[in-house]
């Protein structure tokens, strides 16, 4: 073992409550929401096919045009309480959002810099508008904060000499003191989901990393963090020098989930984050997103595979500059939300399978109770699933949640061999009602199956 001042807090994952709560949420509200959503990937009538909120970068947009923007921040449609409904739409049980992204414009009134909604035309604390309307609903609320600046003036990707370090000195002091500030404003934010702490100032800078989460646990009890904010005394990333996790949650999964089969990434908690269109977090109006929307059931298939892992994740919407959510992300939010409204059952509270193989039509999760549930989101057209069972274990009962074509209840289904069932289901599902989840009841196997059965697995 190394000797660390500022590795991993723990070597075993938290178990009180806030965490505990934090992890069966299982699906969680992303918003992107800064000046970017104002010109939303279009400047000087020219599509710019980068992430939105990359937008003053890649078109090199002169900082004081891009500060200008401010001034047509007026939240003409703006409402906190249709954002919450969109949330409950989509069945989410926390929502996370940028308190300030890369370019250094801050969602709150922050004492600490000019750059912030308070000094844009309606003032508004919105913040405190969002946390109130989701609490109502009984959503957690949890703070992305973009360490990375690109405004601040004594921030610096690299510190190459004495008056870098000096300079960088100050920024994290800016920074430490922003992060203060927003604990103290919304006392009851449930979590803090650092982001842009990939550079090197950062890493050779652990000891703060360490001092900002220590912070934020001193001053919010049962406050979650995710490793993303977290270097150690060598600057490594995420998980430290002795290979243990720093942070609560293992956050790197962006865009991008754990293969399905990989049981070792269950041994820890962890959130993957995702887009609707390809690739852009705030909301982008050209087709180069907006022809790449995810199909609701694709979103309800990475839920899954999340939960089977026992991860949460974090869908992004990007709100338009006016305040409002875009029409085509709603929609997206409501046909998950309805899917998870009938077979949430199977993924709210629910992880790892242990036993249960990867089947390849879909996944298992299992209940906190010990239930474990087939999530079929790879229909085969013969309309059956084979179950592999936990060696030592038989089928007793499987039940559809909802309704599929041969209705809802105890559906059909065979032995084909030592733990190896096949379900019958009835070919293609309703209309509309996504993917088909079966609650699956085992008991003791009682004995092996006669030798004169067929194994299908030799007969494929
Ligand atoms: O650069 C950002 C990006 O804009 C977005 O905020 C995502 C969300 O996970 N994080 C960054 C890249 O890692």
């Amino acid at each position: 073992m190394i000797e660390l001042k500022y590795g991993a807090s723990r070597a075993e994952p938290r178990h009180d409550a806030a965490m505990q709560r934090f992890r069966e949420h299982r699906v969680g509200q992303f918003i992107h929401w800064g000046l970017y959503s104002l010109p939303a990937g279009r400047w000087e009538g020219k599509d710019v096919e980068f992430a939105a909120e990359f937008l003053p970068r890649v078109a090199k947009i002169p900082q004081q045009r891009w500060e200008a923007l401010a001034n047509d921040f007026t939240l003409a449609d703006f409402d906190p309480q249709r954002w919450a409904d969109t949330a409950v739409a989509l069945g989410a049980r926390y929502m996370t959002i940028t308190t300030k992204h890369h370019d250094g414009f801050c969602l709150w009134p922050s004492a600490h810099t000019d750059f912030h909604m308070g000094n844009t035309p309606s003032g508004r604390d919105v913040l405190a508008e969002l946390i109130q309307a989701y609490e109502a609903r009984g959503i957690d609320v949890n703070f992305y904060y973009s360490v990375l600046d690109w405004r601040h003036p004594d921030w610096r990707f690299r510190l190459e000499n004495d008056a870098d370090n000096l300079a960088f000195a100050r920024y994290l002091d800016f920074a430490m003191k922003q992060l203060e500030e927003l604990a103290e404003r919304y006392p009851s934010v449930k979590g803090f989901w650092f982001d842009g702490t990939w550079d090197e100032s950062v890493k050779a800078n652990g000891w703060w990393t360490w001092e900002v989460e220590r912070m934020l646990k001193a001053r919010i009890p049962g406050v979650v963090v995710n490793s993303r904010l977290r270097a150690d005394d060598l600057g490594a990333r995420h998980v430290d020098s002795n290979g243990l996790l720093m942070g609560d949650y293992e956050s790197g999964y962006e865009r991008r989930l754990p293969e399905p089969w990989d049981h070792s990434v269950a041994a820890r908690d962890w959130e993957a984050c995702m887009t609707i269109p390809q690739a852009s977090w705030g909301y982008h109006q050209g087709p180069w997103a907006q022809s790449t929307l995810k199909h609701p059931w694709d979103v309800v298939d990475m839920i899954a595979h999340c939960t089977s892992l026992g991860g949460n994740f974090l869908l992004n919407f990007g709100p338009r500059g006016d305040g409002s959510m875009a029409p085509a992300e709603v929609e997206i939010a409501t046909r998950v939300g309805e899917w998870l409204a009938v077979n949430g059952e199977a993924i709210y509270g629910c992880g790892f399978a242990e036993g249960w193989d990867y089947p390849g039509w879909g996944y298992f999760t299992r209940s906190g109770s010990g239930e474990v549930f087939a999530v079929v989101t790879r229909a085969p057209a013969s309309g059956r699933i084979r179950l592999r069972l936990p060696a030592g274990l038989a089928l007793a009962d499987v039940r559809l949640l909802g309704k599929g074509l041969l209705g809802s209840g105890t559906y059909p289904f065979k032995r084909l061999a030592d733990s190896l069932y096949e379900v019958e289901f009835g070919g293609r599902q309703i209309e509309g009602a996504g993917p088909l989840v079966f609650a699956v009841e085992t008991c003791a196997l009682a004995g092996p199956v006669s030798a004169k059965e067929p194994n299908p697995d030799v007969l494929d």
